[in-house]
C-alpha cells in the first residue's frame, strides 16, 4: 500500500490510499478499514494538543508540550519516590511500530527501572505464542509465508473468521479448494468463512480442546499416524497418545456438541491428505486453556506428519497491526529484544550490554495484562499507569472492574491520536502520530520484517512516540539512548535482537525496502532470511518437537441454571479493536452502526424476543444492552457480540477474566450468562462514551471532534445512534 498526500480541509482525509499489486502478502488488496484508513488520519478526529486536568475530577483543558510533560515526568518520579519503581506501570499496543515497542520496553526498564510493563499482544495472540514455545522452542505465527497456505491439502481453520477480519488474505483460503484440497472450518456460528467451506464444525464455546484431542484419537484408531515422522522428529508421543484414548468419539460429541459422523469424516480428510495444516485465531486461544487447546492442535499436526515440512504445519493468524513484532521487542512483562527472556542470566547481560546499564540493575518479569489492570491503585499494584496504544475501557475484559481501577490512579498518563474512551480518564493526554506520519517497521505474521516510510505530514501540534519517550527520558534524568530517529532505533534493536530467537541483526532499512520486507531470524547482512522455519530441525534443545500431551478440562465458567448460555465475543469487518478510530469514520459506521447480539430464531421465540428488540445479556460481572439479531447462523445455547464498543452495548461488562495459567490470556471466548428482554434505551442517554468519563468532560477539542464528524460530507447519522457511539 501506498499512501498519496492531497490537499486535505479540516476534517478531510488528508491523503489517499493507492494499492500495490505488487505486494507478495496481499497482492494489493486492501480491505474496506484499509481504504478508509486516511480518515482517521484526518484533523477533524484527531487531538491536536496535549490535554490535561489540574485536579482530580476537574475538567481536562490544553496545554503545551513542555507544561504536559513536565507534569508528568514530574508525577511519574513523585509516585516512584513514595512507593518504589514498580508502582510506575506501562501498558503498550501491538499497534505499535517495533521501534516504538522497543523503545518503550527501554524506557520501563532502563528509564523508570519498573517491571510492570505489559501490553494488549497479551489480550492477542498470547496463548498461541506459548504454545508455539513450548512445542517447537519458536514463535512465529506462521512458520511458513502466507503464500504457501492454497498449496496445502486439507486446511483446519480454527475459530478465525478472515472474511471479516483479514479479507485481503481470503483468497488463500478459496484457493485451497481451487487446487482440489479441503477447507474445513471450526467456530460456533456460520460466519462468512465458514460459507467457503468444505466442512463446518460448530462446536460449543470452549469445545476445541476436546475436539482435537478426539480428532487425535481418531487418527490413531484409523492408523494415520505418521509412525517415521513421529521417531525422527518429536518427542512425547506415547503421553499424547494416552491423553487422547480418554477422548473416544462420543464423550467428544457430548462435550463438543460436534456429531460423531463429522468427528470421523473430518480426522479422515486431515489424516489421508498428503499435506495438512492447522491455522488457529482467537476462538481457541482466547480461553483460559488457550495454550492447552493450542498445544492439541500442534499434536494433531505433529502426529500426521504436518510439521516442518513444505505446505504442511501449525500457524496462528495475526491480530494487530503489529501483533508478530509487537510481542518481540520487550513490551511483555517477561521479555527482552530479540524474544530474549528477562529472567536468564546471559539474555540479561547482552541486553543490559546494549543498553549500556548494569545488568542487575534491569528489573525481573512483572504482571501480566490483566492482573496489571487489576492490581492499579491496590497495595502492591501501579499507582501511576503510562498507556501508549490501547483503549482498555473497552477491550479489557471485566471492563466496569478495570475501569474503576483507572480511576483510582494517581496518575494516567494516555498517548493516543484520539480521545479515546480510556484517555478521556487520563490526567495528562499526549495526542501522537500514528502509522502514515512516521517512519517505522513492523513484522507479520509471517515474520517478515516490512518497513513503512512516512507519507503524510502529521497534524500540527501532534509529536511521535519516540519525540516524546526522548523527552521524558531527560526529564527523568536520562540523557542519552532515546534518539527519536526510527532508524537509529532499529539499528540499536538490531544489535539488541542479534542471537536472540527473532534475530534482525541482518536486516536493515535498506534491505527490506530492496527486498520487500526480511523475514527473521536474519543474523547477519549476508543471510537470506528465513521465509521457512523447522526444514530440517525444530528450535528445541535437541531439535524435536514436543508433544502437549494435555487433556479437557472445562472453561472457567460453564452455563448454569442461572447463567444458562455462552456468551461469545468477537469482530465485525467494519470496526476495528475498540473502534477508538474506526467508530469516527462516517463510512464504517454506517456499516456497523452499533452493538448486536445475535441469537438463534429458537432460542429467541423461547424468551419472546423479535429481531431487533432490545435484550439483555446478563453475566456474573455485569449486563449489556443491545438489540437482537436474529440468526441461525449460531449455536441455540450459544449468542454472541462484537466488542468494538462502550457504553450500554460493550461486551466487556460481561466477560470473565479467569485467565490461562501460562499465557495468561484471558476468556473472552466464553462465559456464562442470562438473555432477557430490555427497555430501549432512550436516544442520548445509553451507549453514549460520556458515560464512561467524568461529567465535566466534554473538552474543546472533543468538541470540535463531534462537530468535525457531523458535517463531513456523506456523514450519515444512522437512526440507532441511541446503541451505537459514533
Ligand atoms: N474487521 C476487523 N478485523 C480485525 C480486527 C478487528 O477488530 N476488526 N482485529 C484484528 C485483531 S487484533 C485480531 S486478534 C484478529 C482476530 O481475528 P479472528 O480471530 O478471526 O476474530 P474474532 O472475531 O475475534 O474470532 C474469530 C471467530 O472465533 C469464533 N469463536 C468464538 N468462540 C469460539 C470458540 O470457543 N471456539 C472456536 N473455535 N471459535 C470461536 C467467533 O465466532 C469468530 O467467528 O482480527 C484482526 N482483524
Ligand atoms: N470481548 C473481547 N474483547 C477483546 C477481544 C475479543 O475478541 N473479545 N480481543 C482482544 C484483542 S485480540 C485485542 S488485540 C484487544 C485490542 O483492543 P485495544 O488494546 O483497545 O486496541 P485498539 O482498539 O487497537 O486500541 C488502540 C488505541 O491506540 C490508539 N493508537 C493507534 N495507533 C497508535 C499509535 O501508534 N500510538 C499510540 N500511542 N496509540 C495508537 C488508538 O487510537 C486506540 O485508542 O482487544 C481485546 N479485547
Ligand atoms: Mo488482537
Amino acid at each position: 500500500m501506498r499512501l498519496r498526500a492531497t490537499d486535505a480541509g479540516p476534517g478531510e482525509a488528508p491523503a489517499e490510499v493507492l494499492e500495490r499489486a505488487d505486494f507478495p502478502v496481499n497482492r494489493g488488496a486492501l480491505c474496506g478499514k484499509g481504504r478508509s484508513a486516511p480518515a482517521v488520519l484526518a484533523v477533524g478526529v484527531r487531538l491536536t494538543g496535549p490535554l490535561l486536568r489540574d485536579r482530580p475530577g476537574g475538567p481536562l483543558r490544553s496545554a503545551g508540550w513542555a507544561e504536559a510533560l513536565d507534569r508528568v515526568a514530574t508525577g511519574l518520579a513523585a509516585v516512584r519516590e513514595r512507593h518504589g519503581a514498580d508502582a510506575v506501570g506501562v501498558f503498550g499496543g501491538g499497534g505499535l511500530t517495533n521501534e516504538k515497542a522497543y523503545q518503550l520496553g527501554k524506557f520501563a526498564r532502563v528509564v523508570l527501572g519498573t517491571a510492570n510493563i505489559d501490553y494488549n499482544g497479551r489480550f492477542c495472540m498470547s496463548s498461541a505464542a506459548a504454545a508455539h514455545r513450548r512445542a517447537f522452542g519458536l514463535d512465529r505465527g506462521l512458520p511458513f509465508p502466507l503464500a504457501d497456505v492454497p498449496h496445502t491439502g486439507c486446511l483446519i481453520l480454527v475459530g478465525g473468521n478472515p472474511a471479516e477480519t483479514m479479507p485481503p488474505a481470503l483468497r488463500y483460503f478459496r484457493e485451497i479448494r481451487e487446487n482440489g484440497g479441503t477447507l474445513i472450518v471450526v467456530d460456533p456460528r456460520r460466519t462468512r468463512t465458514a460459507e467457503l467451506a468444505d466442512l463446518h464444525l460448530q462446536p460449543r464455546p470452549g469445545g476445541d480442546l476436546a475436539l482435537a484431542l478426539g480428532l487425535l484419537h481418531l487418527v490413531i484408531a484409523d492408523g494415520l499416524v505418521d509412525e517415521d515422522f513421529v521417531a525422527a522428529r518429536t518427542t512425547g508421543f506415547d503421553r499424547a497418545r494416552e491423553a487422547a484414548m480418554a477422548h473416544w468419539p462420543d464423550r467428544v460429541e457430548r462435550i463438543t456438541g460436534v456429531p460423531v459422523d463429522l468427528l470421523r469424516r473430518t480426522a479422515r480428510l486431515f489424516g489421508r491428505a498428503a499435506t495438512g495444516m492447522v491455522l488457529t485465531a482467537r476462538g481457541p486461544e482466547q480461553q483460559s486453556k488457550g495454550t492447552d487447546t493450542v498445544g492439541a492442535w500442534i499434536d494433531l499436526c505433529l502426529a500426521t506428519g504436518n510439521a516442518g515440512r513444505r505446505y504442511a504445519g501449525y500457524g496462528c493468524l495475526t491480530g494487530q497491526g503489529n501483533g508478530q513484532g509487537g510481542r518481540e521487542h520487550g513490551q511483555k512483562a517477561d521479555q527482552l529484544p530479540g524474544y530474549r527472556s528477562i529472567e536468564d542470566p546471559a539474555d540479561r547481560a547482552h541486553v543490559a550490554g546494549v543498553w549500556g546499564v548494569d545488568p542487575e540493575a534491569l528489573p525481573r518479569s512483572g504482571r501480566s495484562a490483566y492482573e496489571l489492570l487489576d492490581g492499579l491503585g491496590q497495595p502492591g499494584g501501579a499507582r501511576a499507569l503510562l498507556l501508549m496504544g490501547s483503549n482498555p475501557v473497552v477491550s479489557a475484559p471485566n471492563a466496569a472492574h478495570v475501569t474503576s481501577r483507572l480511576r483510582g490512579l494517581d496518575l494516567l498518563v494516555v498517548a493516543d491520536p484520539v480521545l479515546s474512551e480510556t484517555a478521556r480518564l487520563a490526567d495528562v493526554v499526549l495526542p501522537v502520530t500514528q502509522w502514515a506520519e512516521e517512519d517505522g517497521t513492523t513484522t507479520n505474521l509471517e515474520g517478515r520484517v516490512i518497513l513503512r516510510r512516512r507519507a503524510v505530514n502529521p497534524p500540527e501540534g501532534v509529536r511521535s512516540e519516540l519525540w516524546l519517550l526522548r523527552e521524558l527520558a531527560a526529564r527523568l534524568g536520562v540523557e542519552a539512548g532515546f534518539p527519536d530517529d526510527a532508524e537509529q532505533v532499529f539499528d540499536e534493536l538490531r544489535r539488541a535482537s542479534a542471537g536472540g530467537d527473532a534475530d534482525y541483526a541482518g536486516i536493515s532499512y535498506r534491505r527490506i525496502a530492496a527486498e520487500n520486507g526480511v523475514f527473521w531470524p536474519c543474523p547477519d547482512a549476508g543471510h537470506p532470511g528465513t521465509p521457512r522455519l523447522f526444514l530440517d530441525r525444530f528450535a528445541t534443545p535437541d531439535g524435536r518437537a514436543r508433544f502437549a500431551a494435555v487433556t479437557h478440562r472445562p472453561a472457567g465458567e460453564e452455563p448454569d441454571g442461572e447463567y444458562p448460555l455462552h456468551l461469545t465475543t468477537g469482530r465485525v469487518l467494519a470496526q476495528y479493536q475498540s473502534g477508538a478510530q474506526t467508530r469516527r469514520v462516517a463510512e464504517l459506521n454506517a456499516a456497523a452502526p452499533g452493538p448486536f447480539v445475535e441469537l438463534h430464531p429458537r432460542l429467541a421465540a423461547r424468551l419472546g424476543i423479535a429481531d431487533g428488540d432490545p435484550v439483555a445479556v446478563v453475566s456474573r460481572r455485569g449486563r449489556a444492552v443491545a438489540p437482537a439479531r436474529v440468526t441461525d447462523t449460531i449455536r441455540p445455547d450459544t449468542v454472541f457480540m462484537p466488542f468494538h464498543w462502550p457504553g450500554a452495548g460493550r461486551a466487556n461488562s460481561l466477560t470473565n477474566p479467569a485467565l490461562d495459567p501460562v499465557s495468561r490470556m484471558p476468556e473472552f471466548k466464553t462465559c456464562a450468562v442470562r438473555v432477557e428482554p430490555a427497555a430501549r434505551p432512550r436516544p442520548g442517554q445509553e451507549g453514549r462514551p460520556e458515560q464512561e468519563g467524568r461529567p465535566d468532560q466534554e473538552t474543546r477539542p472533543m468538541q470540535e471532534a463531534r462537530a468535525g464528524r457531523a458535517t463531513r460530507p456523506g456523514a450519515r447519522r444512522p437512526d440507532d445512534t441511541a446503541w451505537a457511539v459514533a
